[in-house]
């Protein structure tokens, strides 16, 4: 056993600040980097005060977002976990009661029970479960390692960006997109089912350059979220029916010769079976799938058609939906078409994680994967932890499964079987946490190391140890070491330290990482990659396996499954809330507070008619798989058919004490076995 580390705090004068700058580790395009200040406590302990943006980083430009300034009073939270703590009772009770152990004693147990499981079921009787809560290539993806020595079951990583991948994948190859600070050359721009200035809040200074040169911005989105209201124009569509909207201006663009010839000719592949797709989606047959008039649609069409250069800003809202996957596709095909993807500020993004082309071969053990290993896709929890699948042990960490996970009753009482190990790696006492037989208590960013790629822009991030862990809080790599050294792993990768990690990351023939050293992102903490000066990465074609822009299949608009509209006539959409990132900040009052306390149902007044609900009543919502209760706020802001409920909100600030995600089910998107969380059938009653 190796000897354990006695941690010293460290110590600072009272009145003594200083200011490091860190890459945020959340779950957000915009990896911004930030001011972090550290000063003493009333002991004299260093911790975080403050956290604004680096005012020097071209991406971030001096904000951080009304989120993250909140950070401190995160990371220094009364009830944060601050030593191993071990169940007493039943996972059942109703208010979870802890002990405090030694992680000697923690580690121990948990790595005798996992050898029981191996020896007797076998690895796949225990699943790793886990996904961005931080970004970190290290805490985030490399720990998988342990698992991956150990033959666990793999984890599909598909409750966010999975549909839209496998649909960018589909037609463009790698994901490489339009940088931020090119998009004050478009003429027009669409934001299309992102509620960017919430979640993207960084491109918003860039979409206002561009309006300030002339830009117009067209929001299509089923209710008027921040952006909506933000934008010239707001195209309030059905949910779902992106499809058949991408494909009615498809049908206006051919019609009126908006198409670029001489780039779909060099550049795309399959144009004719598109053209042959697109005949049939005239303005009135479009307007009669989408809720939008023919005139709107023309309109669009006409504009799409004939601004050059046209920018769309594609989020993963229309994603969450059972044909998610090709409405996706049916979008983001539409710059091929207008040749827009030529032009400095034109074509789409949806992520520019493709430039971040790093090695990844040995990242997170990728290559002890070995064939025939099970693979269980993590929007079906629920019914992987049903006592007929075997699962003994379930390791958690970097998520809130029992918040943000779909159908979460049933993901609750799955994890509160009582012959099941679970153990929680975590920051806060979650409602996850408050189920585990075993909570470790995590370190936070500034506490320990890690290296950042990001999903909005090209900057690759390193942040240094800055703050000595609170208490006995450790990273989540140092405990997969401990297990792995009690199991007798020998691989290794498990053990690499962050140095090596960044190595191999770092050891590539890309030309976007030429000249990036270790040594260099450790001096300046955030790099740019070598992109050219104007990065038209689609101009020519696209790095498929016919090298041109995939147009084939064509996409083909499929309305949701229809069984169910007569019991659950009304959509719920639960897309993020301005103030939330995700549930990471769910237990700050300061940021509930804004967001208006508890979770709100926000229904049109025709439905508030149909449904005998009133503003401020509550409304009970029955979807297939459960029910939940939420305060009603009759609003304009929704359409008719279509309510919404803004955030993943802990249950303890819901009436009913439960999790939005009670309510969705496990359907899975058509492409990538992505989630439908904006496709939730419902049924509303008064709560009387
Ligand atoms: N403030 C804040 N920022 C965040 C997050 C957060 O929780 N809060 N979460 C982070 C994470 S993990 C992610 S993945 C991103 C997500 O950020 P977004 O991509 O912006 O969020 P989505 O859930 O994808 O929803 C975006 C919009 O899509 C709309 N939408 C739903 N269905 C449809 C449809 O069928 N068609 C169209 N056109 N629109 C539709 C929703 O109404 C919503 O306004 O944000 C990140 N940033
Ligand atoms: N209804 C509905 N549900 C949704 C969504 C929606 O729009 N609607 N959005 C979905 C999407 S897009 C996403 S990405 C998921 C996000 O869901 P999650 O991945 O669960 O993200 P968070 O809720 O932010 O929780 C992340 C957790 O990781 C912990 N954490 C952070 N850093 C570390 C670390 O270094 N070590 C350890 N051990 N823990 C750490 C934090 O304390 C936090 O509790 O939710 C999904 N769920
Ligand atoms: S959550 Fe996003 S916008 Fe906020 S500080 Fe982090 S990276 Fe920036
Ligand atoms: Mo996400």
């Amino acid at each position: 056993m190796p000897p354990r580390r006695k941690r010293q705090q460290a110590r600072t004068l009272p009145g003594m600040t200083r200011d490091v700058l860190l890459t945020c580790p959340l779950d957000c395009p915009d990896a911004c980097r930030l001011k972090v200040t550290l000063g003493p406590d009333e002991q004299g302990h260093e911790k975080m005060l403050k956290v604004t943006g680096d005012p020097h980083h071209p991406v971030t430009r001096g904000f951080a977002c009304v989120k993250t300034v909140h950070y401190p009073a995160r990371a220094n939270h009364p009830d944060r976990p601050l030593y191993p703590l071990r169940r007493v009772g039943a996972k059942t009770d109703a208010k979870a009661q802890f002990e405090r152990v030694s992680w000697d004693e923690a580690l121990n147990d948990i790595a005798a029970r996992l050898k029981t499981l191996l020896d007797t079921r076998g690895p796949q009787s225990i699943l790793r479960y886990h996904y961005a809560g931080t970004m970190g290539l290290r805490e985030g993806s490399h720990v998988h390692a342990l698992f991956r020595a150990l033959g666990t079951p793999e984890l599909d990583e598909t409750i966010c960006a999975a549909a839209g991948t496998a649909a960018w994948t589909l037609g463009y190859g790698a994901r490489y997109a339009v940088l931020p600070h090119d998009v004050q050359h478009a003429r027009l721009i669409v934001l299309w089912g992102i509620n960017s200035l919430s979640t993207n809040s960084h491109l918003t200074p860039h979409l206002t350059a561009a309006r300030k040169n002339g830009a117009k911005i067209v929001c299509v989105d089923p209710y008027r979220n921040r952006t909506a209201a933000f934008a010239d124009e707001h195209l309030k569509i059905r949910p779902g029916t992106d499809a058949a909207l991408a494909l009615g201006i498809m049908h206006e663009l051919f019609a009126h010769g908006w198409t670029d010839e001489q780039y779909i000719a060099q550049a795309t592949l399959g144009v004719d079976e598109l053209r042959v797709e697109a005949q049939e989606w005239n303005p009135e047959r479009t307007a009669e799938v989408t809720g939008l008039s023919a005139g709107q649609v023309r309109e669009f069409a006409r504009s799409v058609g004939t601004a050059r250069p046209t920018y769309f800003r594609v989020g993963y809202g229309m994603t969450r939906h059972e044909s998610g996957g090709t409405n996706l596709r049916a979008v983001t095909l539409l710059p091929a078409l207008t040749g827009d993807w030529r032009y400095q500020g034109g074509g789409c993004t949806m992520s520019t994680s493709g430039v971040f082309d790093l090695n990844r071969t040995q990242l997170g053990g990728a290559h002890l994967i070995q064939p025939g290993t099970p693979h269980i896709n993590m929007n079906q929890l629920a019914s992987a932890l049903e006592p007929a699948k075997g699962l003994g042990a379930l390791i958690v960490y970097n998520t809130n499964p029992a918040v943000v996970a779909p159908d979460s009753g049933r993901v609750r009482a799955g994890m509160q079987r009582p012959d099941l190990l679970m153990v929680v790696l975590e920051q806060a006492m979650t409602e996850t946490a408050q189920l585990a037989d075993y909570v470790l208590p995590a370190t936070t960013f500034a506490e320990h190391a890690d290296v950042y790629t990001s999903y909005g822009h090209h900057y690759l991030g390193y942040n240094p140890a800055v703050l000595e862990a609170p208490g006995e809080c450790r990273p989540n790599s140092w405990v997969m070491m401990e297990l792995a050294r009690r199991l007798g792993v020998t691989e290794p990768g498990v053990y690499w330290s962050m140095d090596e990690l960044l190595e191999h990351l770092l050891d590539t023939g890309s030309p976007h990482l030429r000249g990036i050293t270790p040594e260099r992102l450790k001096a300046e903490g955030s790099v740019p990659l070598n992109l050219p000066e104007v990065f038209l990465p689609y101009a020519d074609g696209a790095p498929t396996p016919s090298g041109k822009v995939q147009l084939t299949p064509a996409p083909r608009y499929a309305p949701a499954r229809a069984e169910l509209n007569a019991q659950y006539p009304v959509r719920l959409l639960t897309p993020p809330a301005h103030h939330f990132l995700n549930s990471t900040y769910g237990m700050l009052e300061q940021l509930t507070r804004p967001e208006g306390q508890e979770p709100q149902l926000l229904v049109h007044p025709d439905d508030a008619r149909r449904y005998r609900l009133s503003e401020g009543a509550y409304a009970h919502i029955e979807s297939e798989v459960g029910r939940a209760t939420r305060q009603v706020r009759v609003t304009e802001a929704a359409q008719p058919g279509a309510a919404v409920v803004e955030g993943t909100w802990w249950g303890l600030n819901a009436p009913d004490g439960s999790s939005i995600n009670v309510l969705t089910a496990e359907t899975l998107t058509d492409l990538g076995g992505g989630s439908t969380f904006h496709n939730t059938r419902v049924r509303l009653t008064p709560a009387l």
